[in-house]
């Protein structure tokens, strides 16, 4: 029932919302099939800590290593779809006039169900680039092209260096422009919805704290506790899949209630 209301709450807060900032991580596609990235892997997998691999050193160390654990993710994610969490998402777009969503996640999940003002702090699971930025930072590298596309890793056309995930590693800077926007949007929003993360890991973990601070409402959806949940004025406990179409159908009423 205490959840009932505080959907209700959280939907009500949605309905009177101008600009919407929305900061996603890996809980909103673990019902779509991808693991959490602290989530225990399986197989040949599960002896590793992803954070261990997440890093420059890692890949210097064991390039092998570290580009067949991103071969295997580009495996998982390339069979699975949107699921109910990120089509509510993608809805609230057709709802609020500003709504910015910034995601941790390399999937491509957000686009696919339909959302189009993304902001992608960490990179893209499917984008590759030359250790070496050989040709610029990034130089990005097409590896469907190369004619060593199934080593691990592929190396630069342009310079034979290791080719790279494009995504950011734990110790690496963030795109300024893509950090700078996600930090306007959280500055300038009315409402702060939070869905899916550990909020450890940051920069992203302050956005939340910059909303708040700027006087957003902000609404957290997670089965778990997590650092952030002390900043969040509605804390939703549980499945992203499952509480956001709620949220999303306590909305439509409080619109229609409203007109
Ligand atoms: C559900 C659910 C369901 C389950 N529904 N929910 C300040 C203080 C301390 C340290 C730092 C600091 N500033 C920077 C740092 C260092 C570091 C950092 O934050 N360290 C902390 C961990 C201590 N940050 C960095 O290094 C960043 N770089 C940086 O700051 O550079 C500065 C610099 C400037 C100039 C020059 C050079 C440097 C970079 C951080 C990059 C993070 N990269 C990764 C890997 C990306 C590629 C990849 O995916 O492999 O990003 S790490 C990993 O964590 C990944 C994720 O995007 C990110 C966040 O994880 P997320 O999404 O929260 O996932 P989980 O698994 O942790 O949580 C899932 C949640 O879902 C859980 O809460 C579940 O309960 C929930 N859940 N089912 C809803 N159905």
């Amino acid at each position: 029932m205490a959840l009932d209301d505080d959907i209700r709450q959280a939907a009500g807060w949605l309905a009177g919302c101008k600009r919407l900032a929305i900061l996603t991580g890996a809980g909103v596609s673990k019902e779509s099939g991808i693991p959490t990235f602290r989530d225990a892997l399986d197989g040949l997998w599960a002896r590793y800590d992803p954070t261990q691999l997440a890093t420059p050193e890692a890949f210097a160390a064991d390039p092998k290593l570290v580009w067949d654990f991103y071969a295997y993710r580009r495996q998982i994610a390339r069979d699975v779809q949107p699921n109910a969490g990120h089509r509510a998402l993608a809805a609230l777009e057709q709802r609020i006039p500003t709504v910015t969503l910034i995601t941790q996640n390399i999937d491509d999940l957000h686009e696919l169900a339909g959302s189009k003002n993304v902001i992608r702090l960490h990179g893209r699971l499917t984008a590759n680039k030359c250790l070496n930025h050989c040709q610029g930072e990034p130089t990005p590298i097409d590896i469907a092209t190369l004619p060593n596309k199934d080593a691990s890793p592929p190396t630069c056309p342009h310079c034979g260096a290791p080719v790279r995930p494009d995504v950011v590693w734990f110790g690496e800077a963030l795109s300024p422009a893509n950090l700078q926007a996600a930090f306007d949007a959280a500055d300038h929003a009315d409402v702060m919805l939070i869905v899916g993360t550990s909020g450890v890991v940051n920069p992203a973990a302050q956005l939340p704290g910059v909303a708040k601070h700027a006087g957003a409402k902000v609404i957290e959806v997670n089965p778990e506790r997590t650092p952030l949940t002390r900043l969040a004025d509605v804390w939703l406990a549980g499945a992203s899949g499952d509480i956001l179409p709620r949220v999303m159908a306590g909305m439509m009423n409080a619109l229609d209630a409203n007109e």
